[in-house]
């Protein structure tokens, strides 16, 4: 991470953060950043890494539609039908963009938790659960089906916890007539055989 410590880059970060996005989701990244503290801590990771990638996570939410889709095709990361049709799904490939160049992060691991925390994956590291997860059940979350409990499997199993958090948010979106994406249904399938 250059010549500064994490510790003055996490600082550094959350002031650009705080004028980059709401109040209201400036708070729930700072949610998202304790939270995956917590589970580096259980889970053995680099604390630190998890709560600056917990921290930025959502950096690209105050962007436009049009200035996600800039964002990420300038970076030619190739965007799929159900992405062009519901641009909020690439804030989170933009927001990888976002973190390496605007707030200097250069870490793959913070990168790639960033760019995958919205529809998860098949088979992720341990960062991209953390922060998947982290997202889910950090405490400003409400009214979500089974969140007592899905923050209590976090911290036990945090393949369950993943799984259950997929399942619900299929559910969700299909409740809401909205395109599912093949990935966070992949997600789910792959995690599924863990659920509580
Ligand atoms: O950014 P957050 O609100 O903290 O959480 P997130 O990154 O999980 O993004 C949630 C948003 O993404 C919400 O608007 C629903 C949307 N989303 C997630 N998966 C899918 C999806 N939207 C569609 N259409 N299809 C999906 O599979
Ligand atoms: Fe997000
Ligand atoms: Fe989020």
């Amino acid at each position: 991470m250059g010549t500064i410590s994490i510790d003055e880059k996490y600082d550094k970060c959350r002031h650009i953060l705080k004028e980059d996005i709401s109040k209201k989701r400036y708070l729930h990244s700072v949610g998202v950043s304790d939270t995956a503290a917590c589970l580096a801590m259980r889970y053995g990771y680099d604390i630190r890494k998890a709560a600056l990638a917990g921290l930025l996570h959502d950096c690209a939410k105050g962007l436009d539609e049009e200035q996600l889709i800039e964002t990420v095709m300038k970076k030619g990361i190739e965007i799929s039908p159900i992405e062009r049709d519901n641009p909020e799904l690439l804030h989170s490939k933009a927001g990888s963009v976002i973190a390496g160049e605007k707030y200097g992060i250069d870490d793959e691991e913070i990168l790639s938790s960033i760019f995958w925390h919205t529809t998860g994956k098949p088979d992720m590291t341990l960062l991209e659960k953390i922060i998947f997860i982290a997202d889910y059940i950090e405490p400003n979350r409400k009214n979500i089906p089974e969140i007592e409990s899905i923050r209590k499997i976090a911290f036990t199993d945090i393949d369950a916890a993943i799984a259950m958090a997929a399942r619900n948010s299929i559910e969700y979106l299909k409740r809401t007539s909205r395109q599912i994406d093949r990935i966070t249904v992949d997600t789910y399938e792959y995690y599924k055989d863990n659920c509580k």
